[in-house]
């Protein structure tokens, strides 16, 4: 299986969901200022015509896109990993969860205030309304070591991987006691440190990558 992959982006969520499921994966990493591998020779619009990651090519050739479809359908093919909830009712709950978490927080929230093309209101607008949903989560961690309750699940993969990137916005985690606790535990869990470990150094190259070509 292949995972086409941004360094520190969403897709670190997944990363982070097959290193707790024990699978390999070839990682192909993207450019995202060119969509394609860093040798050029592949585009990621050959596989999803957004040109976003996560995008993930099975075994069977099959392609899967968007996090909260790739995270459900790696802990379903790797039950034993325990990434999702064994009932009905915390199948739902998941679901929720995923959803609240790509869109009142990913694209809600974080997507305009990370852009650097997007104007000032719209970040100021992204911020202000995207603080019930961050307040949401403060309030839910407050009283939970995970989104799910007692169990790590692909949710906290995302949720964690989107924690990294407050230290690129106005948003301080300081702000969110239960936030900030929950992402420094979830930080020296070994398979998102690992993750990390892999991602920040290749985040840094694809920063001077890009400072060399501007
Ligand atoms: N709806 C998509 C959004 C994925 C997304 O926003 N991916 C970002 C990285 S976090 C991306 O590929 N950005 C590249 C770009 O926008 O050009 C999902 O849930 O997978």
């Amino acid at each position: 299986m292949e995972l086409y992959f941004m360094p520190l982006a969403c897709s670190m969520a997944t990363r982070i969901a097959l290193d707790e499921a024990g699978a390999r994966a070839d990682f192909v990493e993207i450019d995202p200022l060119t969509k394609r591998t860093l040798d050029g020779a592949r585009s990621l619009f050959d596989s999803n015509p957004l040109g976003l990651v996560p995008t993930l090519r099975t075994d069977d050739g099959e392609v899967i896109t968007e996090n909260a479809a790739v995270l459900q359908w790696v802990a379903e093919r790797y039950p034993e990993a325990r990434l999702a909830p064994e009932g009905a009712r915390g199948r739902v709950a998941l679901r929720s969860w995923l959803c609240f978490l790509g869109t009142e927080l990913h694209r809600g929230l974080f997507t305009a205030l990370l852009d650097k093309r997007a104007p000032e209101a719209a970040r100021a607008y992204a911020l202000q309304k995207g603080k019930p949903a961050l307040d949401h989560v403060e309030r839910h961690l407050a009283a939970s070591a995970y989104l799910l309750g007692d169990a790590f699940s692909v949710a906290d993969a995302y949720l964690v991987t989107m924690l990294n990137w407050t230290l690129a916005t106005p948003i301080k985690l300081d702000a969110y006691p239960a936030l900030a606790a929950y992402a420094a535990r979830l930080r020296a869990r070994p398979s998102v440190a690992r993750a990390l470990a892999v991602e920040v150094p290749l985040y840094r190259q694809e920063l001077e990558r890009h400072a060399r070509a501007s």
